[in-house]
């Protein structure tokens, strides 16, 4: 990954970083969220408008694996016992089934539980964290600050779901933690196209107040690699510098707080 920065063009204005401080980071593509029975359906979501992301997010993370990028997966959820799950949580939105209840794809967004998981297109492999939080936001009770700054990374590029919880919640986390952030504006989605409209341009107004916003396709094109998806991204097809072994399950880091 030695060369000079890159590039891509970005709103506000092109967006320069470097791969090799730089992680993917994708938030909660998570069964509960975009597959129906899980926790987005119990809020009275249609949770079929997240499946568009897909593509986006796929198409970055082969890129990552390709050349070696840190990748870092979070998953939205809680202890079996939860102790983790404040009251105010587990009521708000009176969900058809709360947090924590036995539905068709396991307890409602409770880790080790088949909805809880990753979807099948996302799957971690072995090398790329999984990060559990309790919190919409990434930083909160979690040590992706400790890992971030153990792995020298500076510069986050964001996907994931949904656009304005647990994306923007992260992305300002990691704005008044230093961090600068590209949002990938086909690479997350919300329930309410409209809100995620309105959150892309928060992030990027006022000259980039929470970051810069860019398609998966324009940071496809800066890094030099080709815009469409497929086996030319493939881990196998690449001298990727990861020690990833996509035969060997990844081990979840689970956070202690
Ligand atoms: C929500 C999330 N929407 N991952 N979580 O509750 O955005």
């Amino acid at each position: 990954m030695d060369g000079p920065p890159t590039s891509v063009d970005a709103r506000p204005y092109p967006y320069t970083f470097d791969p090799a401080t730089t992680a993917l980071l994708i938030i909660d593509m998570q069964r509960d969220f975009l597959e129906p029975e899980g926790f987005g359906e119990t809020l009275g979501n249609d949770v079929s408008l997240l499946a568009p992301v897909i593509p986006a997010v796929k198409s970055l993370l082969d890129a990552a694996r390709s050349i070696g990028m840190t990748v870092i997966h979070t998953r939205e959820g809680h202890r079996p016992d939860l102790t983790d799950l404040h009251e105010a949580k587990r009521v708000r939105g009176n969900p058809t089934l709360e947090i924590g209840d036995p539905g068709p794809k396991g307890r409602i967004l409770v880790r080790g539980e088949y909805g809880h998981d990753i979807i099948d297109e996302l799957a971690p492999i072995a090398g790329e964290a999984v990060l559990d939080k309790p919190g919409k936001g990434a930083f909160y009770a979690t040590d992706l600050g400790l890992m971030l700054a153990k792995g020298g990374i500076t510069s986050l590029i964001v996907t994931g779901v949904t656009t304005e919880v647990c994306v923007h919640t992260t992305v300002r986390e990691a704005n008044d933690r230093g961090f600068e952030c590209l949002v990938v504006e086909d690479g997350t989605g919300s329930y309410f196209p409209e809100f995620h409209a309105m959150a892309l341009k928060m992030i990027s107004a006022q000259g980039g107040i929470f970051g810069w916003t860019a398609t998966s396709a324009e940071i496809l094109s800066g890094l030099g690699l080709p815009t469409t998806t497929g086996d030319a991204f493939a881990p196998e097809a690449t001298t990727a510098t990861t020690d990833a072994d996509a035969s060997t399950p990844p081990t979840p880091i689970t956070t202690g707080a």
